[in-house]
């Protein structure tokens, strides 16, 4: 442990209205935005101290009151478990001393605080069906037990964050700012996008006619957005930190995005990547039996579309950020944001080519 580090968490921690004493920390490192640690306590439970990114989330208090909302709502929702099952199914967040859901240290960093679930276990890359078939039930039961919460008490925590003419405007501001080595290392990537530009636009236009309906979405389902228990059956959606007003097809296609990635999203080695037809099939059938009443024919005839456009999407936010120098995402290496970029165009070409498969 870093003792600089471990002196700043203990006296977080020690804002927040908790009966227990620090221990140790260890650092949770697979998001890309925030700082997270797993503090070990003097009494059960352990703790999740989280320090939210104030450079990409310009409202923190308005975010995390929207977190709290959902999980109110959630614990309303499953009120007919006993609770010690309710609470490995939906976080709980720990107040500060001054009773607001958060800490803001001088600096002006925000941290939260939540209950760790123990013996809960995440995942980069999906092991098999059943896991994948988990997945797309938890993912199918959030949006189902969220879909009568009125979405525009959320606020909006990023805006236009799953707008496609919003994240092309980007692409082609960086486009005018890159650096000639970027711009030719990103070439193949950057043809990609135009290709793609037209087919990628459609869920939007259909959202925007009004034609696909708005509703609580979490809007990061990435599998490592999931708890699993210990024998692989899924307990809890965890990082709420982008719950906002969305269409289904967010959450449907982003949790395909690497449910169905045979590889990490940050692979080198593209023979490596390919687009898991079965785990498709499975996530979605445990995704359906969750929601499908919840569904509209049109909403229905979009799920695979929605899982092309979201890998677009994020393939289009790597390359953008690596064309600006890497000024979003975390990196570990020089060209890690066009790794993950190629990688994502990588698992578009594989979906495209079992296509006919995809639709039925
Ligand atoms: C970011 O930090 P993390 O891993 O929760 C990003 C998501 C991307 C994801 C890609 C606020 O999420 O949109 O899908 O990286 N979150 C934000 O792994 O931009
Ligand atoms: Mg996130």
């Amino acid at each position: 442990m870093n003792p600089e580090v471990l002196q700043q968490l203990s006296f977080i921690f020690s804002q927040f209205n908790i009966g227990s004493d620090f221990i140790s920390y260890k650092e949770l490192a697979s998001g890309h935005i925030n700082d997270t640690y797993l503090i070990a306590t003097s009494k059960k439970p352990d703790v999740i101290l989280q320090r939210i990114n104030e450079g990409v989330f310009k409202d923190v208090p308005g975010l995390i009151k929207n977190k709290v909302m959902i999980s109110e709502h959630l614990q309303k929702k499953l009120s007919h478990l006993p609770k010690s099952e309710r609470d490995r199914k939906v976080l709980t967040f720990i107040p500060a001393k001054d009773g607001l859901p958060f800490y803001n240290e001088k600096s002006g960093n925000y941290w939260n605080m939540m209950v760790y679930i123990e013996d809960s276990i995440t995942y980069e890359t999906v092991l098999n069906e059943a896991i994948a078939y988990e997945g797309g039930k938890l993912i199918g039961s959030f949006l189902n037990l969220t879909s009568d919460f009125d979405a525009t008490l959320l606020i909006e925590v990023i805006p236009k964050f799953h707008d496609m003419t919003f994240r092309f405007s980007q692409f082609e501001d960086a486009l005018k700012i890159a650096s000639p080595k970027r711009l030719h290392s990103a070439f193949q990537e950057i043809k990609n996008v135009w290709k793609y530009k037209n087919e990628m636009h459609l869920l939007q236009q259909l959202k925007e006619s009004g034609k696909l309906k708005e509703r609580v979405t979490h809007n990061d389902t990435k599998i490592a957005n999931i708890l699993f228990d210990k024998n692989n059956k899924g307990l809890c959606v965890i990082d709420t930190d982008t719950v906002m007003s969305g269409i289904v097809h967010y959450d449907f296609g982003d949790a395909i995005r690497t449910i169905c990635n045979t590889a990490a999203e940050d692979e080198k080695n593209l023979e490596k990547v390919h687009f898991n037809i079965t785990f498709y099939k499975a996530y979605k059938k445990g995704f359906l039996e969750e929601i499908k009443d919840n569904l509209t024919p049109t909403e229905l005839e979009h799920l695979p579309l929605s899982a092309k456009t979201m890998i677009f999407i994020m393939a289009l936010r790597f390359l953008t950020d690596y064309l600006n120098n890497d000024i979003y995402y975390k990196t570990d290496f020089e060209d890690h944001n066009l790794v993950r970029s190629k990688n994502q165009f990588k698992l578009i070409e594989s979906f495209e080519l079992q296509l006919n498969e995809i639709q039925f």
